[in-house]
């Protein structure tokens, strides 16, 4: 059976995103999603995500899978993505053989809850086009990470590891997902597609991690580029973004809003104190739609 799907990217960061609101069981295949992933053979995407039937009171549940196949629990640009595809779906604006529209996404504000592997994620979308994401506490014990840098029940802050044949210091952040960030002096200078594999490969990480590098322009600004598990380089990482604002207050170089600067473009990252929950805002777009043959 052919199947409907769209294509959005939040910050260059791009998915197909499949309507799975009638089954809780993606309808495609982790193997199909890595030819559908790639970028000369498929359609080209960093990753799937299906809009599922929500649980435990949700409004709808989101799965993702990497363009290699594996499933994250969480995907903070995906899950802008999803808020304006379901968005769209619910007014029938990509109900297909519609002819897409130039305009993307609901004029209104809405609020969707959405049952995700790293819990319920509220999306909000805001009428100036803008999503933003209330994306939870971060967690920072090894454990929960996980890593191998600190003890269990200890937080890995400013730690040293050895990856490439050099000393690194690191601060691990989950998201839902691992994150391991390191500040560095330029971002420009990182041999990414060198070191990126070696720390998300590294024995320090048993799920594996992402890999964030950041430099610090001003206490609420930043720059990051990103080496993501299961995708590799990629032009932003909404989750990524969120752990690198996390691990630069915790190590005293930023400021709890701040800006991250990636290659696709910039987001508002949020820490908020009190609740200690992390609010994350930038914008999702759709760019075409299309039906997968058998
Ligand atoms: O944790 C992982 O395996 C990531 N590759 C998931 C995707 C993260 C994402 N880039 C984000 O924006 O959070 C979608």
């Amino acid at each position: 059976m052919p199947i409907e799907f769209a294509k959005y990217h939040g910050l260059g960061n791009d998915f197909i995103l499949i309507d799975n609101r009638h089954s809780s069981e993606p309808v495609i295949t982790p193997e199909q999603a890595v030819d559908l992933c790639d970028r000369h053979f498929g359609i080209g995407a960093d990753g799937v995500i299906f809009a599922l039937p929500g649980q435990n009171g949700t409004d709808y549940t989101m799965r993702i899978f990497n363009s290699d196949g594996s499933e994250p629990e969480m995907c903070g640009n995906g899950i802008r993505c999803l808020a304006k595809f379901i968005a769209d779906l619910e007014s029938k604006e990509i109900d297909p053989p519609q002819p897409p529209l130039a305009k993307g996404g609901s004029e209104s504000n809405t609020e969707y809850r959405i049952h995700t592997g790293a819990g319920v994620i509220i999306t909000e979308l805001r009428s100036d086009g803008q999503v933003k994401v209330d994306m939870g506490v971060p967690r920072l014990l090894a454990a929960e990470i996980p890593t191998t840098l600190a003890a269990a029940d200890a937080k890995a802050i400013d730690v040293p590891i050895e990856v490439a044949d050099k000393s690194w210091s690191v601060t691990c952040v989950s998201m839902g997902n691992p994150h391991c960030i390191t500040f560095v002096e330029d971002v420009s200078a990182v041999a990414l597609e060198t070191v990126g594999p070696q720390f998300e490969h590294n024995k320090a990480f048993p799920q594996r991690t992402n890999t964030e590098f950041i430099q610090v322009i001003r206490s609420d600004y930043v720059k990051m580029r990103v080496w993501e598990r299961g995708a590799g380089v990629t032009l932003a990482c909404g989750t990524g973004a969120c752990a690198a604002v996390v691990a630069g207050v915790l190590v005293g170089k930023c400021d709890r809003a701040t800006a991250v600067e990636l290659p696709g473009g910039v987001l508002e990252i949020e820490w908020a104190e009190v609740s200690g929950r992390i609010y994350m805002t930038g914008p999702a777009q759709r760019v075409f739609t299309g039906c997968i043959s058998d």
